[in-house]
């Protein structure tokens, strides 16, 4: 097993999410590779050094590219606010790197083109942390939908609830609070949660064609915590859109921070000829399927518990009837993309895939302000296009 150096960008939850999985992938996967938490990086030096000092990173330093520089790095991962994303991974790229970036990918799609360019030139392995297609309910999902088990299929609808943002009295920007300020996120709800739905529809659906959407800002303003003025807030707040894959399905999705008795409810069900399923994060260790082959008198709504050694990652954990939970996720993602990594490979979703995402959330930000209906291009065709933006 060899040492795989790792420089984390950032402090906050995700690189909580992220360092937590490096330090423990070890423990439950047999792997080519022993991630090493070797140096952190971060603004905040005093914060930094507390963060080092309880993951066990050797090193805190204050600007990124000292990491992209060193010899003693082998991977970069971000785990910085959104608007760092891009910079700091086309110079670790060129660098010769590896790098993992927290999603989305860019604040926008001309942002991951130039990712994508950058991680394809130099031809290192990349990941971006999509972290929920690695719930083993939501794998088993895609095992079950890739065996035909559901047919031709007809509808697709997800939702990602919050009820955060809700008081006007809510500052927007810096730490913590930069999901709030557009200029460091992209946008709100689209980029930030409907990006994990887009993801985890695209992966299991196909790709989405086209996009009709409308958003809103509900609270207008806000004091902005950098500058200590009251400021136009230019995120949407709530977004909602319905769609049309291209294997003819119809999908509705729909985002807010608007919800009020709603933390984190993210919700997906897809309808097909045979059979459906349906799957909710606060019950994530389940997987509810209907099949209407099943004989009359006993057919109904199963709920699987994904527990057993035989569901999708579950061999690693612990005994059958035992569940894990949402940090397992990030280490399942780290496992993947160690193993791949080491024979030069990115793990799914790569940077390309990823800017799938940001072509789609892309074009619902610009259906909303144009009330219309927009088309999302193609990631590959892009790449045959050289990286045009444009839509097809
Ligand atoms: C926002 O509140 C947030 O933390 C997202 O940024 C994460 O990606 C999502 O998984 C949970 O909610």
């Amino acid at each position: 097993m060899r040492n795989l150096n790792i420089g984390m960008v950032g402090y906050g939850f995700m690189g909580r999410t992220h360092s937590n999985a490096f330090a423990q992938v070890n423990h439950f996967f047999d792997l080519p590779f022993r991630p090493v938490l070797k140096a952190v990086c971060a603004r905040n030096a005093a914060r930094a050094e507390a963060f080092a000092a309880r993951w066990g990173y050797g090193t805190v330093v204050a600007d990124w590219r000292q990491l992209v520089e060193s010899p003693d790095i082998d991977l970069i991962d971000i785990a910085s606010p959104n608007d760092t994303h891009a910079e700091i991974a086309i110079a670790a790229a060129k660098a010769g790197k590896m790098v993992t970036c927290e999603k989305p990918l860019g604040r926008n799609a001309a942002e991951a083109e130039a990712m994508v360019q950058a991680v394809e030139a130099a031809g290192v392995p990349n990941s971006v942390w999509y972290n929920y297609r690695r719930v083993p309910a939501v794998t088993l999902a895609k095992h079950m939908i890739d065996e035909g088990r559901l047919g031709r299929i007809f509808h697709y609808r997800a939702k990602f609830l919050q009820d955060w943002t809700i008081s006007a009295d809510l500052p927007q920007g810096g730490e913590g609070l930069w999901r709030l300020d557009v200029s460091v996120a992209g946008s709100g709800v689209t980029g930030d949660l409907l990006a994990h739905c887009i993801d985890t529809a695209m992966w299991l659906n196909g790709k989405i064609d086209e996009v009709s959407a409308m958003t809103e800002t509900f609270i207008k303003s806000r004091k902005h915590n950098l500058t200590g003025k009251v400021e136009p807030v230019g995120i949407d707040d709530a977004s909602a859109f319905l769609a049309r894959f291209a294997n003819g399905s119809l999908a509705t999705f729909e985002a807010t921070r608007y919800a009020r008795g709603h933390k984190a409810l993210y919700t997906f069900e897809i309808n097909g000829e045979h059979a459906s399923l349906f799957w909710d994060l606060h019950d994530l260790h389940r997987l509810q399927y209907f099949d209407h082959r099943d004989p009359g008198i006993t057919r109904g709504w199963r709920s699987i518990h994904i527990s057993d050694g035989d569901h999708p990652y579950m061999k690693h954990w612990w005994v059958p009837g035992l569940q894990i939970g949402y940090e397992h996720t990030f280490i399942h993602q780290a496992a993947d993309f160690l193993a791949a990594a080491a024979e030069g490979r990115s793990a799914s979703p790569s940077f390309r895939e990823a800017l799938q995402t940001d072509y789609v959330t892309d074009a619902v930000l610009e259906s909303a302000a144009h009330r219309a209906w927009v088309r999302a291009p193609s990631a590959d065709a892009a790449q045959a296009k050289g990286g045009s933006n444009a839509r097809d």
